[in-house]
């Protein structure tokens, strides 16, 4: 028997329509979905690898008990009656939990979340420290509210766009930028008159399709806002949005703090050319409007939070957000555009949230504690049991080896995955879950800057004896005492009705969703709502005091040397590799750093900071900027993050991942 299904790809934001053949319940082909009305047939080959992924012999088919095959109940009485223990010595603390990207976009680690938070457990850790953490203290410090970003769609909005530490067209986007089929859009975008520029170290794939590419030194991309904000305070802002709704004294304080900002410190800092710069300003202002999208690797600077309050502010004097012609910012639910306006603004120096005890020189983010001190809580023994649900620590986050021996360390660790890797095998208790082919989804990340939300069903039903993660979740929760399903039995609820259930109580337009499928329903958006009921008193905070004091430190650090960049490829994604035919990929250096290194292509190299080492075969680019060591993260061996400080900056609680200095050096051969 053949069937065709329509679903959602949920590996990375774009969330293509795909349309899956299933012969005798066996998924044997995918492809695009043509009439899916934002991706329109596009994938990538991570999506069209799907078939083979799913049926692949790295899928985790089998509860496991410390390394023994076990039935559901035995290991779930297991893990629960070892955190009762725990939780019965040490409080309701013992137990951590980290939910990452595996699931973070279905919805999945709502029911985790729960579980932790009916525990009493602070103990909540997540990439929100280690991916958005200066994007949500920027928007925080700038409105008062962390979750909200504006969102750009190439088909409307402003007809300028420099995208800075972002490559969608790779990535299919992030916050305000999470799209599908982007090569296509920004054709069309360009076909229409829209003028793209690309501000990248590298030459990314965006950056092949754009009008114009600066390659920056890494890590300086404030320097170059700063000056941005300085030329259009004077000329090129929009008097209007500058007069209604900015308090003229933060006008005047944001003047004052980049009028040091000047061409000549500013070339020299990011070794663009002055004639680069004069015509990106030329061009804003031109356009009036200007769309500055920023990713990862806006944030992931040194100054990194600060970069994203420029960029925000450059859009502020500008005109560009939330009013006719400029970026819309898009809502979770109409209750939030109809509602009353919103009343619970952080305090203009940031919101406060307590630390882990192990780490008092630091705080939380967010009712989270900083994904680097999950070592420090487990060392200090605080933290004894640690649900991992679509994480993978051992790559993510700085210093591996620490985290690898913290994590041998623990009475419990539960794995949540449906693939067995690295993490999965150091498990205590190994859960196989249902992957993206298996589940019935409730995608609806608007915040994110999805457009649409959707209600993607499973293809095939699970294999193996793995189960829905809603269900693992479940059992845990109900031998803990506790449900986290609003009342459903997790032994008689199918997948479709809980999945549902737990959609209703997110978006007030759930129904529609589950009415369009695959294809989902569009969130509600407009114009001028975020002015009218979400700014405090109607105004941008734009010039929050301790971004506008580590503007001014700024101009006093060093910015030279070789730096590190981070960034994404397009067959993995993080640690996984979801493509075919793929492997480790090269550490990519500049043609300078090759001739002044006497390196050459495929010698091999040790790249160092005073955090470790990273070894690896070399790629020489040529079109990477002169100061520019490219290392691609989330793989065990060559893993980056061996050479990331574990010290995370101060007012995001994140590490910094680009931009730092790092020292290279040719390893010769025994
Ligand atoms: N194929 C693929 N897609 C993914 C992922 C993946 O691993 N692979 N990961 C997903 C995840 S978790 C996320 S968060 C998103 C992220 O999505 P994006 O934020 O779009 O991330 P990248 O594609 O890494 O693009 C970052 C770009 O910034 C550049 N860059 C590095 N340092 C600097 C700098 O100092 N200044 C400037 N101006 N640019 C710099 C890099 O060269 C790179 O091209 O992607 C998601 N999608
Ligand atoms: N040096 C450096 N470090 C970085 C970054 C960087 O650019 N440089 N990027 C940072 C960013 S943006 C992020 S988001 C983090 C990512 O950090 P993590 O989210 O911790 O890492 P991933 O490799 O994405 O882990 C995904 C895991 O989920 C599993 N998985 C896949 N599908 C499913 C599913 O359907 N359900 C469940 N339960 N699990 C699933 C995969 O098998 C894998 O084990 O890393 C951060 N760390
Ligand atoms: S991984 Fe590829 S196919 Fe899947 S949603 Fe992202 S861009 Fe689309
Ligand atoms: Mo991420």
């Amino acid at each position: 028997m053949v069937e065709t299904v329509r679903f959602n790809c949920e590996l990375c934001m774009a969330m293509c329509g795909m349309i899956a053949t299933v012969e005798d319940g066996r998924l044997v082909d995918v492809k695009g979905d043509r009439d899916h009305p934002t991706s329109a047939g596009y994938t990538c080959a991570k999506g069209r690898a799907l078939p083979e992924r799913h049926h692949g012999d790295g899928r985790l088919d089998f509860p496991r008990l410390r390394g023994e095959r076990v039935s559901w109940d035995t290991l779930l009485d297991d893990a629960t009656g070892e955190i009762q223990r725990l939780i019965a010595e040490g409080g309701p603390n013992s137990v951590a939990g980290y939910y990452a990207t595996g699931q973070a976009f279905s919805g999945g680690a709502y029911p985790m979340l729960d579980l932790l938070a009916q525990l009493g457990s602070n103990q909540v850790y997540s990439p929100m420290t280690l991916d958005v953490a200066p994007r949500l203290r920027a928007a925080e410090l700038v409105t008062g509210i962390p979750f909200l970003h504006p969102s750009w769609f190439p088909e409307e909005g402003p007809t300028l766009c420099v995208m800075l530490g972002t490559n969608p067209t790779t990535s299919g986007g992030w916050i305000g930028s999470a799209r599908a089929n982007m090569p296509q859009r920004l054709r069309g975008f360009r076909a229409r008159g829209g003028e793209l520029w690309v501000v990248d170290p590298r030459r990314s794939s965006s950056a092949k399709r754009a009008d114009r590419h600066l390659a920056p030194r890494p890590g300086t991309d404030h320097f170059l806002l700063a000056w941005l904000a300085r030329e259009l305070l004077d000329k090129g802002h929009d008097a209007h949005e500058v007069a209604s709704a900015c308090d003229p004294a933060d006008v005047e304080r944001l003047r004052a703090a980049v009028a040091p900002f000047t061409l000549e410190v500013v070339a020299e800092r990011t070794d663009l050319a002055a004639d680069d710069l004069i015509e990106l300003l030329a061009a804003i202002r031109r356009h009036g409007k200007v769309v500055l999208l920023g990713g990862t690797c806006l944030g992931f600077q040194p100054e990194g939070v600060v970069a994203e309050w420029l960029a925000l502010a450059v859009m502020i004097i500008t005109g560009s957000l939330d009013v006719e012609g400029g970026l819309k910012y898009l809502s979770a639910g109409h209750g939030m555009i109809d509602g009353p306006a919103f009343a619970y603004h952080a305090p203009e120096d940031g919101s406060a949230s307590p630390g882990p005890a192990s780490r008092p020189d630091l705080d939380g983010l967010l009712g989270q504690f900083p994904a680097v001190t999950l070592p420090d809580e487990i060392e200090s023994g605080q933290v004894r049991a640690l649900l991992v649900f679509g994480g993978n620590p051992l790559t993510s986050v700085p210093d591996p080896d620490r985290m690898r021996a913290a994590l041998a360390k623990l009475d419990v660790l539960v794995v949540i995955d449906p693939f067995d890797v690295e993490i999965t095998k150091m498990a205590t208790h190994a859960m196989p879950c249902a992957w993206v082919t298996e589940r019935t989804s409730f995608i609806h990340e608007p915040l994110q800057g999805l457009d649409r939300s959707y209600l993607s069903p499973p293809v095939v039903p699970p294999g193996g004896e793995r189960q829905q993660s809603w269900w693992i979740i479940a059992q845990l929760a109900r031998r803990l005492g506790k449900d986290v399903l609003d009342g459903l039995d997790p032994d008689t609820s199918d997948d479709d009705t809980v999945v549902r259930h737990l959609a209703r109580a997110r978006a007030d337009f759930a129904e529609e969703v589950f009415a369009g499928g695959s294809h989902g329903a569009a969130v509600p958006t407009g114009i001028g709502w975020v002015h009218e009921k979400m700014l405090p008193g109607g105004r941008w905070r734009l010039a929050p005091r301790v971004l506008l004091d580590r503007l001014t430190a700024a101009l006093d650090q060093e910015s030279g040397g070789l730096r590190l960049v981070a960034g994404r490829r397009m067959n993995s994604l993080n640690s996984r590799v979801y493509a075919l035919e793929d492997g480790t990929p090269p550490i990519v250096i500049s043609a300078a750093a090759a001739r002044d290194h006497a390196i050459s292509n495929g010698d091999r190299v040790r790249v160092s900071t005073a955090s470790g080492a990273v070894e690896g075969l070399v790629e020489v680019d040529a079109a990477l900027g002169d100061a520019a060591v490219y290392i691609n993260h989330g793989w065990l061996e060559q893993n980056v993050n061996r050479i990331i400080d574990r010290m995370p900056d101060r007012l995001t609680l994140q590490p910094v991942f680009t931009g730092i200095s790092v020292q290279l050096e040719r390893v010769d051969a025994q």
